[in-house]
């Protein structure tokens, strides 16, 4: 099946997100998890669907920007660093804005960040001045550099930023950085960091007045729901009266305990919303300090 033409009544929501790579999986577990479900095509291009009104368009993360400005998809997932790139081009080339972030997502973390040959010292940002950085990221590192007031050469690279002072084509790179093994094999240090960045949901810049508002509103309030509650886990447990001051006490990431109907035995029932994991040491404490029964459940969706 192909993607319907952008003249297409737009009765229905179309999402881009990447075919494949680092958020390729995240970005679909997400929308699985608001409900979404899909046709799978042969192509795998073009996923139809089945229930609701919301398809999927698969692509290279770097055309998802531009997707959205032409209408031809209504949202994307993509990570904030290509978003803010193709943004900041747009307005070097006198573009209005075509799409806003409209949600931090909470998976793909990377910093975009400034990488010097290890054996120097980094003295600031004044020391670049007249140095060429190689980067897949110039309207960025352009913007950083001009309003530091900083001429550098940027040296516009679509890959293997890194090798580039080995080879001599730059000084220095900058270039995304997750766990900074890249940078350290190829004996760079990590020394400013111009953006922090992570997938998020992108959308248009002005609000639909078709039957695509309401299906945006409703995915983007149950992706609340989800995102909300995505590192928590709700603790049940029974403990006397007297322990409760004490157990709440070992509770720092946590809500409020809510307070159930107290048992025969004169305990109460307690329940707390945990704001990430709760460990095996943390149910261990609770033990000794007088929980019992205690039950760690995983939180998939909430509703305000
Ligand atoms: O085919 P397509 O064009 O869709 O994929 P792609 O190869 O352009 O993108 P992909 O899948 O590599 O990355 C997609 C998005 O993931 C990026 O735009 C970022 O938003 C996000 N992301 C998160 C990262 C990283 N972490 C990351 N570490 N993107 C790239 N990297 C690179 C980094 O530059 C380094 O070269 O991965 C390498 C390993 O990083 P270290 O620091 O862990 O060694
Ligand atoms: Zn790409």
């Amino acid at each position: 099946m192909s993607p319907p033409s952008n003249n297409a009544a737009r009765e229905r929501l179309r999402i881009a997100i990447q075919k494949s790579g680092r958020l390729a999986e995240p970005a679909r577990a997400l929308l699985a998890a608001c409900g979404l479900s899909w046709r799978e095509s042969r192509d795998r291009l073009f996923c139809y669907g089945e229930s609701l009104p919301i398809d999927l368009l698969l692509v290279r993360d770097d055309d998802i920007p531009g997707l959205i400005a032409d209408g031809v998809c209504d949202l994307g997932v993509v990570g904030r660093n290509e978003l803010d790139e193709q943004a900041g081009e747009r307005a070097r080339n006198g573009l209005p804005p075509a799409y806003r972030e409209l949600r931090p997502l909470g998976f793909g973390a990377c910093r975009l960040m400034l990488a010097i040959p290890e054996e120097w010292e980094w003295r600031g940002p004044e020391q670049l001045q007249g140095l060429r950085i190689a980067t897949s990221y110039p309207a960025i590192l352009s913007s950083w550099l001009d309003v530091r007031g900083i001429e550098a050469g940027v040296v516009e690279l679509s890959g293997s930023v890194e090798i580039a002072p080995k080879l001599g084509t730059a000084d220095l790179i900058c270039d995304l950085v997750s766990s900074g093994a890249t940078l350290a094999a190829n004996h760079l240090k990590p020394v400013e960091t111009l953006l922090e960045s992570e997938a998020v949901l992108a959308g248009p810049v002005r609000d639909y007045d078709d039957a695509r508002a309401e299906l945006m509103a409703m995915l983007l309030r149950r992706m609340d729901g989800v995102l909300k509650v995505k590192d928590n886990q709700l603790l049940m447990f029974r403990a006397p009266a007297e322990s409760v001051d004490a157990l709440a006490k070992l509770l720092r990431d946590a809500e409020p305990l809510t307070r159930l109907p107290i048992n025969d035995d004169g305990s109460l029932n307690l329940q707390t919303m945990h704001h990430g994991a709760v460990s095996w040491q943390l149910l261990e404490e609770l033990e000794r300090a007088g929980a019992r029964n205690l039950m760690v459940l995983s939180v998939e969706r909430s509703l305000a």
